[in-house]
């Protein structure tokens, strides 16, 4: 099969594209960092068509961008398109965040999403065939502290596909969103700490956490489910993870009005 992944430089989307190779499928590669697309060209081959590109510039520069594209990976022939980039920026509680890292986020996590779907969909529909595949997140259901716009951009990737089943109901094409919660061994910690690797470090201690391997197995068997399935929502987290309960702060403004039971 011919299969976009986006983010594919790094994390998840490294590990997804080299096992999608593995297994005999052509891949076109979407990252921004040209060097990294490169060196995984020259790792995984001829089937690994690097395409550097940022996910959150306009839509007519994605079309150009497209235009590049040798007759193996023309987008007619693109069989699963794997949204996988998403980025989730600092922890700092709502009123403290930065305005920039919060139109970034929306910028990748949803319109990046949006522009990739709108360019593949109409072939897809052409040829009554086709599978999307989201990244989301757990955060995309379970809120926690900090997670405000990231959670917030997953969420609509939930509903988004939803969404796309219904308008796709009956026309062979497939969606899935895949939910990871925890995972180490990618960039995404290092990005939501800022860098702070001593933080990082800290929150992977004896977790366990789901590995990229772990997702990029995930794909590998969404996409060899038989035609007439679809897997809607898949939420994985790793055995050490699980949604806490709802929280109760002492002390609040409003404690005085609450009557202890
Ligand atoms: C992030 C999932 O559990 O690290 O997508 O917040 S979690």
């Amino acid at each position: 099969m011919l299969i976009i992944v986006t983010g594919a430089s790094s994390g998840f989307g490294y590990h997804i594209s080299k096992q999608l190779i593995q297994h005999g499928h052509r891949v076109i590669g979407i990252a921004r960092r040209a060097e990294h697309l490169q060196h995984l060209q020259q790792e995984l081959g001829r089937d690994f068509f690097p395409l550097a590109l940022d996910l959150s510039q306009p839509y007519v520069y994605l079309e150009e961008k497209f235009k590049s594209i040798p007759e193996r990976f023309v987008l007619e022939n693109v069989d699963v398109l794997i949204n996988n980039a998403g980025l989730a920026l600092g922890l700092e509680r709502a009123d403290n965040a930065q305005i920039d890292d919060w139109n970034q986020m929306v910028d990748v996590n949803i319109k990046g999403v949006l522009a990739m779907t709108k360019l593949v969909l109409p072939f897809m529909v052409k040829k009554k065939s086709g599978y999307i595949i989201n990244m989301g997140s757990i955060a995309g259901s379970y809120p926690y502290p900090g997670g405000h716009v990231y959670g917030a951009t997953k969420a609509f990737i939930k509903q988004f596909s939803l969404n796309l089943r219904a308008d796709l109901a009956g026309m062979g094409i497939r969606v899935s969103n895949v939910e990871p919660g925890l995972s180490a061994g990618t960039e995404f910690s290092y990005v939501r700490f800022r860098g702070d690797t001593e933080r990082v470090k800290a929150l992977y201690e004896e977790v366990d956490a789901i590995q990229p391997e772990d997702i990029a197995n995930t794909v590998l068997w969404l996409i060899s489910q038989p035609k007439h399935i679809n897997i809607n929502r898949i939420e994985i987290m790793p055995i050490s993870q699980s949604s806490s309960a709802l929280d109760v702060v002492k002390g609040s403004v409003y404690a005085d009005k609450f009557v202890s039971p």
